[in-house]
């Protein structure tokens, strides 16, 4: 049968991922999502502006992260050299919130949440960001989560530490200064939570792990795979959401970040650096996201089942302005994509990983 949709002609008899409107399914979260490949075509009338390229200073005396300044409150960062944490001048959690429950009604619940937030400064250097820096440097990254992790998820009271990257003002970010995030919490949040009862039901009733099956899938079909070494793995899920997610997955089972060896913890500074390398050279911009890790709670129990992974949700969807955004059937029924996670992958795959600043520096 061939069917005249919006003026096109489809074959409509053989079901085809690359043209026919789907759904996928997330078994991480046990969500799904549309796709309808057909429209990744469709006319643009947005407006596409040129970005402005904005060349930052090593260091701005204004800035409440560089080495040396005051941030709000009036407590001076020290002279620092590498990297540097703090705890939150603004922290969403207390760690001495009075445990409790409010309201004895069915449908009016709620409870007491207690937690640390710390800030990361990645560099003391204000104008690079995690592409830019060197590798030798990132690895100082991966090695402050570690600590971090292990600090926070031995408290009593820390159930999961949840790290995380907010990069861009489009994401939100209050300051360019290159930085992360961690906040630790009395109680696993909502979205570890949806991918542990995944992994641990797939654990017991299949005997494996989720994430080292679909690995293994990727690997056997190479569509979706962006970039690799021998350690990591990094693809655009079959499941995407946003038009260039990624994730970043160890090939190892290791179920968090303290659990990687000497080479794998390279590795992840190289890979994290190959990534956004990438990212930086689709629009020639300095792409925004929020990227986070997932792994193991830190409440004193065994989770066999867990897989580490990164996940990167970047916004930008044809140029460095224009975005994707969720918003109506979206936020009402289901979220939507047109291009497809294979090719978003395509185009990322085909991306240099040489920065595209310092190709122009040449
Ligand atoms: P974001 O740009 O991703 O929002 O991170 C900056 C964090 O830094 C933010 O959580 C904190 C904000 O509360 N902050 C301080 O702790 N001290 C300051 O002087 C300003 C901002
Ligand atoms: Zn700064």
């Amino acid at each position: 049968m061939v069917t005249i949709h919006r003026g096109e002609l489809m074959r409509m008899d053989i079901f085809n991922l690359k043209e026919h409107p789907h759904r996928r399914y997330n078994p991480l979260t046990r969500e799904w999502i549309l796709v309808s490949p057909h429209r990744a075509e469709r006319p643009w009338r947005g407006q596409v502006q040129e970005q402005p390229r904005k060349e930052r200073p090593p260091y701005d005396p204004t800035c409440y992260l560089c080495p040396g300044n005051e941030r709000a409150g009036g407590v001076r960062n020290p002279v620092y050299t590498n990297t540097f944490v703090f705890d939150n001048d603004f922290p969403a959690l207390l760690p001495n919130t009075p445990n409790g429950l409010a309201g004895k009604e069915e449908l009016l619940i709620a409870e007491s949440e207690r937690g640390i937030c710390r800030v990361i400064c990645f560099s003391p250097r204000h104008d690079l960001t995690l592409a830019e820096m060197d590798r030798a440097d990132i690895r100082k990254v991966v090695h402050v989560w570690i600590e971090q992790y292990l600090e926070l998820g031995a408290l009593p009271s820390i159930r999961y530490v949840q790290i995380f990257e907010n990069k861009g003002e489009m994401m939100g970010c209050s300051n360019p200064h290159p930085h992360g995030q961690i906040w630790a919490s009395q109680t696993i949040p909502q979205e570890p939570a949806k991918e542990c009862v995944s992994l641990t039901d797939y654990w017991y009733t299949k005997g494996s792990c989720l994430l080292c099956n679909y690995l293994a899938l990727e690997e056997d079909r190479q569509e979706r795979i962006v970039c690799q070494d021998a350690h990591f793995l990094a693809l655009v899920p079959f499941w995407a959401i946003w038009p260039f997610e990624t994730i970043l997955i160890s090939r190892r089972h290791v179920a968090s970040l303290d659990g990687l060896n000497h080479l794998e913890r390279v590795s992840l500074a190289d890979l994290l650096k190959r990534l956004t390398t990438r990212y930086d050279n689709l629009f020639e911009t300095s792409f925004p996201y929020s990227m986070g890790f997932h792994q193991q709670p830190t409440d004193g129990q065994e989770y066999p089942e867990w897989h580490l992974h990164v996940h990167f949700y970047p916004p930008l969807l044809r140029s460095a302005t224009v975005r994707k955004f969720m918003v109506g059937y979206e936020m009402l029924a289901s979220p939507q994509r047109d291009l497809s996670p294979e090719a978003t992958a395509k185009r990322l795959r085909a991306l240099s990983e040489t920065h595209y600043k310092s190709r122009c520096k040449r």
